[in-house]
């Protein structure tokens, strides 16, 4: 077992029942010009843990872990995404509507693919998700037990919104969650604290949290025990 020093009391796992969730590090969140530039945030917070997130990727794909990327997307006609949530955010520039990037948070659209930087490899898992949450209209939860998949390591975008609701549903089935605080941000820095606090309050309510550096250091001691 891999045990992490995490808060708020060490968190074990093992790499063959482990998977790495990376939540909708897509260009419409990131990037000018996408959604969250749209809804009037300042996209530099998510930007700055990209290289964060690559070297958690690195670890995950060195451990053989299952490596997970989640896309919030909607289908060309708009079938999948509730008039009340087009209806809300910017009325001139919102879902569907035609950007820089594409037409916003459309599957398939410029802005609706994963980061250059963080592009999913063969054989890992993406799951297109038309709401916040990773489990919602999806077949994650059926892809992760196929797997015999028990415990789950959570990052990307924004900590507050897809990542938490995804933590949130993910604990609600029984998995046993870490989000890896530093390689996930919100537009709002007080908001991202005040998540991976509420998170892991009350004894690890919903879960644990650790820094990457924690994880590496855990990798790493369990890979002098089992060269
Ligand atoms: N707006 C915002 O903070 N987030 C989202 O709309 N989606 C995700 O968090 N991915």
């Amino acid at each position: 077992m891999i045990r992490i020093d995490a808060f708020p009391y060490p968190y074990q796992f093992h790499p063959r029942s482990t998977a790495l969730v990376v939540i909708d590090m897509q260009r419409d969140f990131v990037e000018e010009g996408g959604f969250g530039s749209a809804l009037g945030n300042d996209v530099r917070p998510l930007g700055a843990i990209v290289p964060t997130v690559a070297a958690l990727l690195a670890l995950a794909r060195q451990t053989q872990m299952l490596v997970v990327h989640t896309r919030e997307s909607h289908l060309p006609d708009l079938s999948d995404c509730p008039r009340t949530k087009r209806l809300r955010g910017n009325p001139t520039l919102g879902i569907g509507d035609v950007g820089p990037m594409g037409r916003i948070l459309v599957r398939g659209e410029p802005g609706n693919q994963i980061l250059p930087q963080l592009t999913p490899m063969a054989g890992e898992i993406v799951i297109d998700k038309p709401g916040k949450g990773a489990f919602y209209a999806t077949d994650l939860h059926a892809q992760l037990q196929e797997r015999g998949i028990t415990h789950l390591l959570v990052a990307g975008v924004t900590t507050e919104v897809c990542v938490q609701t995804s933590m949130r549903e993910a604990n609600d089935r029984g998995y046993e969650c870490l989000v890896v605080e530093d390689a996930c941000a919100s537009y709002f820095p007080a908001f991202h604290r005040a998540t991976l606090d509420m998170l892991t309050a009350q004894g690890g309510i919903v879960g644990w949290r650790a820094p990457l550096a924690q994880l590496q250091s855990a990798v790493t001691a369990y890979a002098g025990e089992h060269p």
